[in-house]
C-alpha cells in the first residue's frame, strides 16, 4: 500500500502571489518525481467553482459573514471529499491555493466572525485533513492590491472566476482596514501553528521563489 501523500497550502491576501507561488512549488515538486494535484478554494471542482462564484460576485443584498462562511465550507467539504483526500490516499501530494486558515483570516479577522464557528465548521468537514505544511506569503495590503489591479489591468492571469477581466470582486472591493485585519489574523495563526511558514512575498519575485524552494527543501527532505 503506498504511503499518504503530503498536503501542502499556500496563504495570502490578494496579490501575495500565491498563483505564482504554486506553479514554481509544483515544479519544483515534479521535478522530485513526485505526483502532485492541484486544486484551489472556494472551488477546485465543478460544484466548489459554482460557489466560487457566488461569492465572489458583488451584490446590494451583501451576504451576512455566517451566510459566506457556510458557502466557502459547502466548496470545501465538496473539494476534500472529491479532490483532496481521494489524492492523499492514492499517495500524491496536494498543493491547494487558500484552506481554511483563509476562512479564519477573511471571515473572522476581516468580517469579524467568531473564530469558534469556523473552528467548529473545520472539524466537522476536515476533521483529520488540516495541511502538513501552510506556506503564507506575507505581504502589506496596499502593495497586494496594487499587485493584483495591475494583473487585472493587464487582462493576464488565472481564471478568478470573475465576469471581466479589470472587474474588482466582492473582497477586492473590501477597505484597506479589512485587509490590514485579514493580515493581522493570518500573522496570529502563523504564530500560534508550527505548521504555517511564513515568506515574506513584499520582496522581488526572484527573492520569494528562492525561500519557497528553501521551504520546500527542508519539507521534502
Ligand atoms: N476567501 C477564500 C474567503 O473569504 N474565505 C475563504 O475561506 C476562502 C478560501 C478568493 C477570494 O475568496 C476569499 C479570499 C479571496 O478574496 P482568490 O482568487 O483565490 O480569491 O484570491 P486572490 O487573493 O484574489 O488571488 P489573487 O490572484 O489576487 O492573488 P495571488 O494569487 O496571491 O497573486 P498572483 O500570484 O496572481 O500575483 C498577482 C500579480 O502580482 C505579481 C504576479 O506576477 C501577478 O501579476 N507578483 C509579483 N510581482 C512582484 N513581486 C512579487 N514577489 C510578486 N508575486 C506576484
Amino acid at each position: 500500500m503506498r504511503a499518504r501523500g503530503r498536503f501542502i497550502s499556500l496563504e495570502g491576501a490578494e496579490g501575495a502571489g500565491k498563483t505564482t507561488a504554486m506553479d514554481c512549488l509544483r515544479r519544483a515538486l515534479v521535478a522530485r518525481g513526485l505526483r502532485v494535484v492541484t486544486t484551489r478554494e472556494p472551488g477546485g471542482t465543478p460544484f466548489g467553482e459554482d460557489v466560487r462564484k457566488l461569492l465572489l460576485a458583488r451584490r446590494a443584498d451583501a451576504a451576512a459573514p455566517l451566510a459566506e462562511t457556510l458557502l466557502v465550507f459547502a466548496a470545501r467539504a465538496q473539494n476534500v471529499a472529491a479532490v483532496i483526500e481521494p489524492a492523499l490516499r492514492r499517495g500524491d501530494w496536494v498543493l491547494c491555493d487558500r484552506y481554511t486558515d483563509s476562512t479564519f483570516a477573511y471571515q473572522c479577522g476581516g468580517s469579524g466572525l467568531e473564530a469558534g464557528v469556523v473552528s467548529r465548521l473545520a472539524e466537522l468537514t476536515h476533521a483529520n485533513c488540516w495541511p502538513d505544511l501552510t506556506i503564507y506569503l506575507d505581504v502589506p495590503p496596499r502593495l497586494g492590491l496594487e499587485r493584483a489591479a495591475a494583473r487585472a489591468e493587464g487582462g493576464i492571469g488565472k481564471d478568478t472566476g470573475k465576469a471581466a477581466v479589470g472587474e474588482v470582486d466582492r473582497f477586492e472591493a473590501e477597505s484597506l482596514g479589512f485587509f490590514e485585519r485579514v493580515r493581522a489574523c493570518y500573522r496570529q495563526r502563523a504564530a500560534d501553528h508550527d505548521r504555517i511558514v511564513t515568506i515574506d512575498a513584499s520582496q522581488g519575485l526572484i527573492n520569494v521563489r528562492e525561500a519557497l524552494l528553501a521551504v520546500v527543501e527542508r519539507f521534502v527532505g
